[in-house]
């Protein structure tokens, strides 16, 4: 028997997740960009009442926007390729509210298209938000027209720019608004049934609450454990219609509180300190993250953005790059063994998903001179838990699974050393 089949005596009877939910949360970390009409308009939220002649980047480059996102370790990008504002980022037929009214590339350009190239070049997955709520289109005010509208444009997505990895539902604005979910899901599985849908209809993933970027611990995949936001105990009902297996994504602008790009406003860069406490509170709760990094007027990652992102990008790298020991595999005890003492900086856990997430709670020990200490105690893992070591050397890690839902089975147990120097 494959070591990593569990027999017929498995207790676990939750919810698992889809090859595509393991693809996506494997990926871990994205890119978001927002980008549109707000860039040119220092605004977050136009009315969609600017004229299309204000959208003119002089030195538009897709290119410099996903190598940047590649390097720095993410390995999705999600485009808007409309907001709120109703602006299309590609030339759409539905409206001429769009880049082809535009003077960039004299009306001949398409965003979607540049960043669809660009993640393809660059092998990481390509994603697109398609605001529901739209501030500019008449129709907007004819449920029924609108749907159908909506329909079409999505389908301009779905079909013209290759495989996407992730469709972006945005509930902004929309409070009170029914669309027709079946029909947009519909296109989704039809069209791109890889995708994962975020948030809305009948999502494959889900907000995690917040725009802090952050998840609360514990955060597991299930749609019964998911609440309203992480700021309530109220349950996540839009999730009716979902799978039971509905990973949390964290998304957050690297600048304080602004999506898109606004002139002058630097100082609200995060600093990597922050960064590295959004990672260890996303990724390191079992959650992918979504980075925002907005492209400025010129249409390029501003300079200071870009240094952030790719710090933070080599931060992650440094921290996680090597491996001080690891080990694998099905059980409640787990045990790697060092070579010589050291001194250790994190514990890194990760389930075999694929299985579902099994444990419940766990607590680690360090072994030092003849002893073995309690140095970390956690509930979920799920896809992946980080445990930070502050000031622990050790010769042996040893991993107890206290509570579990069927046999632990332990994808990876990696332990990793403080850095010198
Ligand atoms: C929110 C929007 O209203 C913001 O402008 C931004 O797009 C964010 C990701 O989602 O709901």
């Amino acid at each position: 028997m494959n070591a990593r089949e569990p027999n017929a005596a498995d207790q676990y009877k939750g919810p698992l997740p889809s090859e595509a939910q393991l693809a996506w949360q494997d990926m871990e970390m994205g890119m978001f960009c927002h980008f549109g009409m707000n860039t040119f308009c220092d605004q977050e939220w136009g009315e969609g009442d600017d004229p299309a002649e204000k959208f003119r980047p002089t030195a538009l480059d897709a290119r410099q926007w996903v190598r940047t996102a590649k390097q720095a370790g993410m390995k999705y990008f999600v485009l808007t390729a409309k907001h709120h504002d109703g602006f299309c980022l590609w030339p759409t037929a539905t409206t001429d509210y769009s880049v082809a009214s535009s003077p960039w590339r004299d009306g001949r350009g398409d965003v979607v298209r540049e960043c669809a190239e660009a993640c393809r070049e660059e092998s990481i997955g390509f994603g697109l938000y398609l605001s529901p709520w739209d501030r500019h289109e008449p129709c907007y005010a004819d449920p029924a027209a609108y749907d159908d509208f909506y329909a079409v444009q999505l389908t301009e997505l779905l079909t013209g720019y290759g495989p996407l990895a992730e469709v972006w539902f945005d509930g902004a604005g929309s409070e009170g608004r029914a669309y027709d979910w079946a029909r947009i899901m519909e296109l989704v599985r039809e069209y791109q049934p890889e995708a994962m849908v975020f948030n809305m209809g009948a999502p494959t993933i889900r907000w995690v609450g917040n725009e802090d970027g952050v998840a609360p611990y514990p955060c597991w995949n299930t749609a019964e454990a998911a609440r309203l936001s992480m700021f309530t105990d109220a349950g996540a009902d839009w999730l009716e219609d979902t799978p039971r297996w509905i990973p949390a994504e964290c998304d957050v602008p690297i600048r304080k509180r602004q999506w898109f790009w606004h002139p002058d406003a630097e100082d609200r860069l995060l600093a990597l300190d922050e960064l590295m406490d959004i990672y260890y509170r996303s990724v390191g709760h079992g959650c992918n993250l979504l980075l925002n990094v907005s492209p400025d007027d010129r249409g390029l990652l501003p300079e200071a953005d870009v240094r952030r992102v790719l710090e933070f990008g080599d931060e992650v790298r440094r921290r996680f790059g090597h491996t001080a020991g690891q080990t694998a595999g099905e059980g409640y005890e787990l045990t790697v063994r060092l070579d010589r003492e050291t001194a250790l900086s994190h514990l890194v856990l990760m389930e075999d998903i694929r299985h579902g997430e099994r444990i419940r709670a766990y607590a680690a020990d360090a072994l030092a001179n003849g002893q073995w200490t309690e140095i970390a105690r956690g509930s979920a893992v799920g896809h992946k838990k980080i445990d930070r070591l502050p000031q622990v050397k050790a010769e042996a890690v040893r991993l107890r699974v206290l509570e579990s839902e069927g046999v632990p089975i332990v994808r990876a147990m990696r332990l990793y050393a403080e850095e010198r120097g």
